[in-house]
């Protein structure tokens, strides 16, 4: 691994909130990125622009997803799986960029895991009243490496359960600038996102982005 690439002398997170064992709130430490971050996200929607993709049963998302580096996260009638290819240019996602990286390897090991190896950033564009789903993360072949997941823009509540769907859950409010990580015996806990509340940030209007940060393979 290069270090030099991966020095990021601005990573300070304001502070740490732990949600449980293997999973934390990194509050503000993306904040000083946040425009660098914002105009690759332009960039690569340039190349792959966002889609509502449908769940294998056929329900329509609501929220709006594109992705970057050597795998996507995709679904369709066919399922939940890894790609290297979107299915709608057939080409390769553009490459993960170089800050993207950097700023998830950082908080991977802030959080106690190091050697964060992501191969895949999904990105979620939330419009007000779209929402995720309790879920966990399992597509992934490698669950000793984390998760990393970024806010930008609008707030959003996040439900962090335990490792059934029916455990109680924690509702956390995100706001721009937030990372949380959670991996080792958090890893496949259930997690997602309440409808988006209307809003304007000044960096990103009527929308909340999301990227979410996996070793897929
Ligand atoms: O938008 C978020 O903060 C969570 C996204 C998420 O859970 C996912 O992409 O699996």
């Amino acid at each position: 691994m290069n270090l030099d690439l991966f020095d990021h002398p601005d990573f300070h997170p304001s502070w740490r909130e732990d949600l449980c064992p293997g999973a934390v709130v990194l509050r503000g430490a993306a904040l000083a990125d946040d425009r660098e971050l914002l105009k690759a996200i332009e960039n690569i929607a340039i190349q792959v622009p966002f889609q509502y993709r449908a769940t294998p049963g056929g329900y329509a998302m609501s929220v709006a997803m594109t992705n970057c580096g050597d795998l996507g996260w995709v679904t369709d009638s066919r399922g939940y799986r890894y790609q290297s290819t979107s299915p709608e240019t057939h080409r390769l996602w553009p490459a993960m960029p170089d800050i993207f990286r950097t700023l998830a390897v950082h908080a991977a090991e802030e959080a106690g895991f190091k050697d964060f190896q992501p191969d895949a950033c999904l990105i979620n564009r939330y419009q007000p009243g779209a929402k995720m789903s309790l879920h966990q993360d399992k597509d992934e072949e490698d669950f000793g490496q984390p998760i990393v997941s970024i806010s930008l823009g609008l707030p959003a509540v996040f439900q962090f359960g335990g490792m059934e769907r029916s455990d109680k859950t924690q509702r956390v409010n995100l706001t721009h600038g937030d990372i949380v990580v959670w991996g080792g015996p958090a890893r496949l806990r259930y997690h997602g996102i309440l409808p988006l509340k209307a809003g304007e940030h000044p960096l990103t209007g009527q929308y909340r982005f999301n990227l979410t940060f996996r070793k897929a393979v």
